[in-house]
């Protein structure tokens, strides 16, 4: 179980995770981190659940949510317009990424747009869902979730060759806990670097992080599937990859799977 109280007085944030709404069960934190949001709750604020019952990816699909996982969404309220969205995925990646590499040494690496992967496999999914109000950004959820104290057994068959888990990689329980205030701590500086207009130096960070750049990829969204290699993301943060034909195309969206070492 998360100890609640541990985490408080552990903090060392100014503003994220200040006030943690804290559940056994949830169908997914960031259905009530909108209904909090909407309700008024302020910038920072946290909802943590030990399980979901309806987790939730980009596109409709499902996260699997066992117990002994990190599922938590927090609500932003930044000033920002509606393309500047997307960033907020990337530089939560990056806090993602920092804390994992931090407290446990694992070379954690980040793949466009939304993931975490140690060793390849995914450890940590994004899901960023803002409420806009015409050009403008009214809140932001930014939702994380990390495969934390489980074995691999506590995913469905056909994730177990895509996905892992802290647990399984360090061969141990970690300090929940410990984990989730390192977590919100880098959240909070790599948030107040995107809110500063430091996207730049944000960007520096994922790059350097982000392995797949510079391989032959495929990427498919909605409406195609085309083959290059990932050059870069831009100061929007979408990808630029240079396709098989020499030309340049930047994508706002779709999912990346790395072709070649
Ligand atoms: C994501 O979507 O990776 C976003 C996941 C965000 C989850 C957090 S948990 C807290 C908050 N509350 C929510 O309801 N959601 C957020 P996407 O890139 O679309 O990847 C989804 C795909 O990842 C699924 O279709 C599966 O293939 C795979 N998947 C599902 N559960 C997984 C898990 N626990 N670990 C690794 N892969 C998983």
């Amino acid at each position: 179980m998360i100890r609640i109280e541990r985490i408080t007085a552990k903090l060392e944030t100014d503003f994220v995770g200040r006030e943690i709404y804290y559940f056994l069960k949830l169908s997914s934190t960031n259905t009530t981190a909108k209904e909090q949001a909407r309700k008024g709750a302020k910038e920072g604020a946290t909802i943590i659940a030990e399980t979901q019952t309806r987790g939730k990816g980009r596109l409709n699909r499902r996260w699997i949510s066992p117990k002994g996982g990190v599922w938590l969404s927090i609500i932003l309220r930044p000033q920002i317009n509606t393309e500047d969205a997307a960033k907020i995925t990337l530089t939560t990646a990056v806090a993602v990424a920092k804390t994992l590499r931090k407290l446990y040494r694992l070379r954690a690496e980040i793949k466009w747009p939304n993931d975490v992967l140690v060793h390849s496999k995914k450890v940590c999914g994004i899901l960023t869902e803002a409420s806009l109000e015409g050009k403008t950004v009214n809140f932001v959820v930014v939702g994380i979730g990390i495969n934390v104290n489980f074995a691999l057994n506590g995913l469905p068959e056909n994730l177990k060759t895509t996905a892992t888990t802290l647990k399984e990689m360090l061969k141990k329980d970690v300090d929940i806990e410990e984990l989730i205030c390192q977590l919100l701590k880098e959240f909070e500086e790599c948030y107040k670097q995107f809110k500063e207009k430091e996207f730049r130096n944000m960007l520096t960070e994922w790059r350097s992080m982000a392995s797949f750049l510079g391989k032959k990829v495929e990427i498919v969204s909605f409406a195609e599937r085309l083959h290059g290699v990932a050059v870069d993301v831009d100061g929007k943060g979408a990808l630029v990859v240079k396709l098989e034909d020499g030309t340049r195309r930047k994508i706002v969206s779709g999912d990346v799977t790395v072709r070649e070492a």
